[in-house]
This record gives structure tokens, C-alpha cells and sequence, in this order.
């Protein structure tokens, strides 16, 4: 059975990670049985630092895309083995957009805004008990603070980031239009990034200029309702 190694859940998400929420949706997608490893203490022994990563009979695989590219390569691809040279290319062109900016610009919202940072503390880190309630909160800060610098988006301004983000929201949005599935008619593995960074911007409590300009996409919501009722029905 494949483990799938990931954060505790949180903000009334399957997952507050939008990489851990990624591939547990592909997960569902593909009917690939799999059992959730959430003790809180995964991402000490993830093999790269960071969640989610699986254990497959032993064989341990870190980040989303690799991950995926084992379960494909292991058990079959149902969604991408089909798609045009130009899809293809779309694709990879959107899931850089999701995970390497508009991330950013989401963790500018929780971890960086005080407002957003006091949610984001109470729920990642509010069930601590002292002495690590003291520290971890601020250390954990810190270091994403850091990595956003490392990136390059946290030398921008809030606003400018707002701006940065809301681009990328509105270039989803009006790609996306009215078709049901990202590329159409039909789920690939896009959707599971899709719809695993979308609903952590929409549905997470953390107001912000960034959730509001999405919120001003009502095909983004639609979009989300649709796969949770498929994907996570109940
Ligand atoms: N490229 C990785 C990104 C995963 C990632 O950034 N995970 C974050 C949570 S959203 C993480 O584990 N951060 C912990 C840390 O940096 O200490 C993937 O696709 O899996």
C-alpha cells in the first residue's frame, strides 16, 4: 500500500499544503489505493526536507512531480498519455504558474501579513504544547520568510506581490473559462494541482487581496465544488 507522508490536516482543508492536497486529489483521481501519514513528524524524515513524499513497498519518492512520474511509470497513466504536444505544453506552462508563483504569493498571505500569520500560526501550530508552542511558530516564520526572499518574490512589496498573484488568478481564470476540467472535457493531472492550489486560496480562512480577487472569479469556484464532489464526495 502505498503512504503517503503529509501535513496534519488544517484550515478545514484535506490539506493546507497545496502540494500535499495535489497529490492526495491525484491519488483519488486515479484510484490508486493509499494510506495518509500525517503524525505531524513526516517532514523530519521526508527525504528532501518538505511533504508530502510516499513510501511505495519501501521505495521512498519525494516532490509531487517525481512522485507522480513513479506512480505513472508504476501502475499506468490515466490521464496524460493522450494529450497533444500543445496541451502538454500548457500543462507544465500552468503548473509552474501554481507552484512557482502563485505559491509564493499565497504564502506572502499567511505566513508574511500579520493578519494572515496570526490565522496561519493558530491553526499550523496551536496545538503545540510548551516548550515548542514558545519557538516553532516563530522559527518556522522565519524560515519561509526567508526562502520567499531566497525566491525572490519577498523582496517585492505587498502590493506588488497582490499584483503578481493576481495576474496569475486571472490568466487561470479566463484559461479555464467555462470548460469543466482544466484542458477540457475530460480530468488530467493538471486538475489535481489545479484544483489543490485554487480551493487552498478560496477556501482557506485567510482573507486577503489575493482571496478576494478570486473570489471575483466565479468559474473558480465552480471549478473547485465540481471536484470536490467528484474527488471527495461526503
Ligand atoms: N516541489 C515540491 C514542493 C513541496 C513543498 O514546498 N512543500 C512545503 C509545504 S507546501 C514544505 O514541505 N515545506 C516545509 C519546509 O520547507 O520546511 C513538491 O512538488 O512536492
Amino acid at each position: 500500500m502505498i503512504k503517503l507522508h503529509q501535513f496534519v490536516p488544517a484550515f478545514g482543508l484535506p490539506n493546507a499544503s497545496p502540494f500535499c492536497m495535489k497529490l492526495e486529489t491525484w491519488l483519488r483521481m486515479a484510484g490508486l489505493p493509499f494510506e495518509l501519514v500525517n503524525d505531524g513528524m513526516s517532514v523530519m524524515k521526508a527525504p528532501k526536507g518538505k511533504l508530502p513524499f510516499i513510501d511505495d513497498g519501501g521505495q521512498r519518492v519525494a516532490d509531487t512531480q517525481f512522485i507522480i512520474d513513479h506512480l505513472k511509470a508504476k501502475y499506468g497513466d490515466p490521464f496524460d498519455a493522450d494529450l497533444s504536444p500543445q496541451d502538454r505544453a500548457l500543462a507544465t506552462a500552468f503548473q509552474r504558474l501554481f507552484e512557482e508563483d502563485l505559491y509564493w504569493a499565497v504564502v506572502h498571505t499567511r505566513w508574511v501579513n500579520e493578519t494572515g500569520w496570526a490565522k496561519t500560526r493558530e491553526a499550523f501550530f496551536g496545538m503545540l504544547k510548551p516548550p515548542l508552542k514558545w519557538f516553532l511558530p516563530a522559527l518556522a516564520r522565519r524560515g519561509l520568510i526567508s526562502e520567499m526572499r531566497g525566491h525572490g518574490m519577498g523582496r517585492h512589496t505587498p502590493e506588488q506581490i497582490m499584483a503578481i498573484g493576481g495576474r496569475d488568478i486571472d490568466a487561470v481564470a479566463d484559461f479555464l473559462a467555462d470548460k469543466p476540467f482544466f484542458l477540457g472535457q475530460q480530468p488530467r493531472s493538471i486538475d489535481a494541482c489545479a484544483y489543490a492550489f485554487l480551493a487552498n486560496l478560496l477556501w482557506a480562512p485567510v482573507d486577503s487581496p489575493l482571496q478576494r480577487r478570486a473570489k471575483g472569479r466565479p468559474n473558480l469556484e465552480a471549478y473547485c465544488q465540481r471536484m470536490k464532489a467528484r474527488y471527495y464526495p461526503g
